[in-house]
């Protein structure tokens, strides 16, 4: 399908300034030629507004509420318009937050199109934290749970109807930071969560096979790309980089393999900041790896 860039420049759920440059970092990098060069027809929306980063403490354990609700109600309405059109959105952030309403508008359009919704969480944290578990109260560390149910309402209903997404739909990759309270919530609920350490036993492949069983041509699979998923000595341009992620081939492989599903119907590549990059590289990477997902293979035999 035809592609749409839409452009979030918030930091606004993040403990760190400097993602609300994400957007233009990755345009800068090439996103959009990368996808042309691919036979993708692909346009540029360019960027959604939304308030100003106030930089204030948590607020009964949330950091900045009222305006990542008022983002996360822009990415809902323009992503939700994308797919109405028939195109694949890629919602370029911006923090995490903002998968909220990414996903939100993508549940409902599964449920107005009776697809089956599978969601890729590609991440090393499982983002399942809660106002009176979090250590932190930026909200970049709850879209999961937000999702699932658990959560502000205004950020649980945002799509009218709550929850969005059952835990059943979703699965984790790459997991290698959760907070002790968030533990013991994702156990609760019962996520699927392929962690670091189930991902050097079994390796990649069977991973991913394992994470992509059931994807069938009714299934539309949304991927959400935390760039911090990547091991940070190949993306260093994050707010909170965990060492022992993937490395440069295994991303690869899991790009390819999505690919190989040919059910990829929606995208968010978040977290980039940077500020906190050399020379743009982990922007670069991520259209590099973006490149596998729409395709682009270093395979012989096909
Ligand atoms: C930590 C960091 N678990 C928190 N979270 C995220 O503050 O909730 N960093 N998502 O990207
Ligand atoms: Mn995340
Ligand atoms: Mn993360
Ligand atoms: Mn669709």
């Amino acid at each position: 399908p035809p592609v749409s860039l839409i452009g979030a420049p918030t930091d606004i759920g993040a403990g760190d300034r400097g993602a609300l440059l994400g957007p233009d970092a990755l345009r800068i990098a090439g996103l959009g030629a990368a996808l042309a060069a691919r036979g993708v027809d692909v346009a540029d929306r360019g960027n959604l507004t939304g308030p100003r980063n106030p930089w204030q403490p948590p607020i009964d354990g949330y950091r900045h509420l009222p305006e990542v609700v008022a983002w996360n109600r822009a990415v809902m309405e323009a992503v939700g318009a994308e797919l109405r059109e028939g195109r694949l959105p890629i919602l370029l952030g911006g923090d995490h937050c903002l998968g909220i309403g990414s996903i939100t508008a993508v549940a409902r359009h599964c449920r107005d199109t009776g697809k089956r919704l599978r969601v890729l969480w590609l991440d090393a944290h499982a983002d399942f934290n809660t106002h009176d578990v979090t250590p932190s109260g930026n909200i970049h560390g709850m879209p999961v749970a937000c999702l699932c149910g658990i959560g502000p309402d205004a950020l649980t209903h945002l799509g009218g109807d709550a929850p969005a997404l059952s835990p059943a739909q979703v699965r984790q990759v790459g997991i290698r930071s959760v907070d002790e309270g968030e533990k013991r919530l994702v156990k609760e609920h019962g996520l699927d969560v392929y962690d670091m350490r189930y991902i050097d036993e079994v390796g990649m492949k069977r991973t991913m096979e394992e994470a992509l069983a059931g994807v069938d041509a009714d299934t539309h699979l949304h991927v959400s790309f935390d760039v911090d998923f990547l091991d940070p000595s190949i993306a260093p341009g994050v707010g909170t980089t965990v060492p022992g992620g993937p490395n440069y081939r295994e991303a690869q492989l899991v790009m390819e393999m999505i690919a190989d599903s040919g059910r990829l119907g929606s995208l968010d590549i978040v977290e980039l900041n940077p500020t906190l990059d050399t020379r743009n590289r982990t922007a670069l990477l991520a259209v590099d790896l973006v490149e596998s997902l729409f395709g682009k293979s270093t395979l012989m035999r096909d």
